[in-house]
């Protein structure tokens, strides 16, 4: 994918702060992004605001990670990266970020639904010396009634290839072989082989570039062979009418009781967890 240029509508007279402001997305990026389930932008974010929002995830990954055994002690999800779920209901400074409408609209509009809600974000720190990621999709783990749904993968520095960056099956969302595996050592054997003929996508990010992938879409990312952290933040979206699908494995149901709380199946997913973050009309 070519790199976009920088692209900002400002009304003249409105300040409005870069995490609302509209990334103008072209044509050509909306259906690239539908055909191969996946696209990398660049120049999404400011370094200025990444820094910031960096600092406080940071902090955050720190005083909330639960992890204490050593890498070598861990399973292959535990060695992936440690995980922290959320933050934006620990920390004012990353809940501006999350509910900010620059990301939402461009989710927004690849999903092409007119609205878009939270499913939860997480900060995913593969630490120095970190493994794989196994190939795997994402929507396994929802209990959502339809595929409307895109993960903001954001890098909080520039992640070269040696670090892990996420890498992506294009295409791969239409396949559904290999779509009822968890993240494990199986799934990478199995997916690998199974996917082996429709490639791989896998590319440095710069500071400021943000990857957008379908639920569905099977992704990885390779281990982190640096002597740096390999520090990502993601938000998962939906859109803003999913509703609540009746669980269809046991990750499912913790999915369930975790970030749709006392959403009945069937209803729409509003709980107090599921902000509504945009709304094409313009009254969010
Ligand atoms: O950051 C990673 O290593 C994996 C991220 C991922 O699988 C996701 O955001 O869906």
């Amino acid at each position: 994918m070519q790199p976009s240029t920088q692209s900002d509508v400002i009304t003249p007279g409105t300040p409005v702060d870069e995490i609302d402001r509209e990334y103008v997305l072209s044509a050509e990026q909306i259906e690239f992004y539908r055909q191969n389930g996946y696209i990398h932008l660049k120049a999404v974010l400011s370094a200025g605001l990444l820094n910031r929002h960096r600092a406080e995830v940071v902090s955050k990954v720190q005083e909330l990670s639960t992890e204490t055994l050593p890498l070598a002690q861990r399973s292959t999800y535990g060695k992936a990266f440690l995980q922290v779920m959320n933050l934006w209901r620990s920390s004012e400074a990353v809940r501006t970020f999350v509910m900010g409408k620059r990301l939402a609209r461009i989710a927004s509009e690849l999903v092409g639904c007119d609205g878009i809600r939270l499913y939860h974000d997480q900060a995913l720190f593969k630490e120095p010396g970190g493994g794989i990621t196994p190939w795997h999709a994402d929507q396994y783990y929802w209990p959502l009634s339809n595929e409307r749904t895109v993960t903001a993968w954001i890098p909080l520095t520039a992640v070269g290839l040696p670090m892990g960056p996420l890498s992506f099956c294009p295409g791969s969302q239409r396949i559904q072989e290999g779509r009822e595996l968890a993240i494990s050592d199986d799934s990478e054997q199995t997916l690998k082989q199974k996917l082996a003929a429709y490639g791989t996508v896998e590319e440095p990010f710069d500071l400021g570039d943000v990857s957008f992938h379908a639920g569905w879409t099977f992704h990885r990312a390779g281990a982190n062979l640096s002597q740096s952290m390999r520090e990502a933040f993601t938000i998962i979206y939906m859109d803003h009418e999913m509703r609540l699908a009746e669980p269809r494995n046991a990750n499912q149901k913790t999915d369930r009781e975790r970030w749709c709380p006392q959403v009945r199946v069937g209803e729409i997913v509003a709980s107090e967890l599921n902000p509504l973050l945009y709304i094409a009309d313009g009254s969010r």
